[in-house]
């Protein structure tokens, strides 16, 4: 028996469905997911299986044209993943088309390109438009860029996954697994249950809030009835985001640490105590050790 196993990159504009899809093909929540850009901020490795292949989705940071320090340190962690992938997926959304983000994609695609690496392209929501836009964008998108193979899918309802997953299958390297077989994540538990809170904050918070804070575990104590009492830092920068986040008498803070325990016990599969604490930290977007906690390198921030 041959098996295969291999990483596959997702890349793409922000919002295009990346995590979306990471979750649909490891059948599981292992990167969160907004209808805001620019949620995902690290690499995060779900694992799928599909025949003899083990497939290594590698979800990415969206690419767009970072300001920030964390904004550079999150385009650096997109390319790098696609660097060491053996086959890169392009995410483009069917509604929206060939934008200038998806087309600034594409040139640097062309500028980086690895020999023998292979890039496939799959349109995603194609739920949201009508067949005859899709071969238009199919025949503009193939002229821009000689495509390995090209995808219509929606990784929400779930059309045309599976063929994605069979081809991607196929064209992994022969070898051995690179994971037990019931491993479904390459990311500590401390940072999955940080990126469940944040999530949730996300989602309930507007603006440019989302953008500036972070969460990070403290504390992670498994008891002996089989619960896990998980302590967790949200650090924005300024006194007026706390009062934000916390809410009206502490209103959001409890219905975000309500959401994410929910999240965070079905993922782990037993009870979960959570606690949030904010702290207000006007410098976090310059510590490396913040960077660290995120699983981005703070050097690829530099300018
Ligand atoms: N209609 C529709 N919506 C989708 C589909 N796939 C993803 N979405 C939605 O698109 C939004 C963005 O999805 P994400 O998976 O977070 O996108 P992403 O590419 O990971 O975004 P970043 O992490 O910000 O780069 C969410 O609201 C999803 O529910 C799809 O196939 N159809
Ligand atoms: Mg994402």
């Amino acid at each position: 028996m041959t098996t295969r196993a291999g990483f596959v990159a997702l890349i793409g504009e922000p919002n295009a469905g990346k995590s979306t899809l990471t979750n649909r093909m490891v059948g599981a929540k292992v990167s969160i997911v907004t209808h805001k850009v620019q949620t995902t901020r690290t690499r995060i490795r779900g694992v799928a299986i599909e025949g003899e292949s083990q497939i290594v989705f590698v979800d990415t940071p969206g690419l767009f044209r970072p300001r920030r320090r964390l904004d550079r340190a999150m385009v650096a962690a997109a390319w790098g993943g696609a660097a060491d992938a053996d086959v890169v997926v392009l995410l483009i959304e069917a509604h929206r088309g060939m934008t200038e983000g998806v087309q600034a994609i594409i040139d640097s695609l062309k500028e980086r390109e690895t020999a023998g690496q292979k890039v496939a392209l799959a349109i995603n929501k194609i739920d949201r438009v009508k067949s005859e836009v899709l071969l238009q964008l199919t025949a503009k998108l193939s002229e821009a860029y000689d495509f390995a193979e090209v995808f219509m899918i929606s990784a929400e309802k779930g059309h045309g996954v599976d063929d994605l997953r069979k081809w991607l299958a196929k064209e992994l390297p022969e070898g051995p697994w690179l994971y037990p077989e019931d491993q479904i994540a390459d990311l500590p538990l401390r940072m999955i249950a940080a990126e469940m809170t944040r999530e949730k904050l996300t989602l309930r918070l507007h603006q440019e809030l989302p953008y500036q804070l972070t969460v990070e575990t403290e504390a992670w104590e498994n008891r002996k009835d089989g619960s896990a009492k998980i302590d967790q830092i949200v650090y924005v920068m300024r006194d007026g985001h706390k009062g934000i986040v916390l809410g009206n008498r502490g209103e959001t803070i409890k219905a975000v640490g309500k959401a994410a325990r929910e999240d965070l016990e079905e993922f782990l599969g037993h009870r979960v105590h959570l606690f949030l604490q904010v702290k207000v930290r006007p410098g976090w977007l310059e510590e490396s050790e913040r960077y660290d906690e995120m699983g981005l390198d703070f050097k690829d921030g530099n300018a």
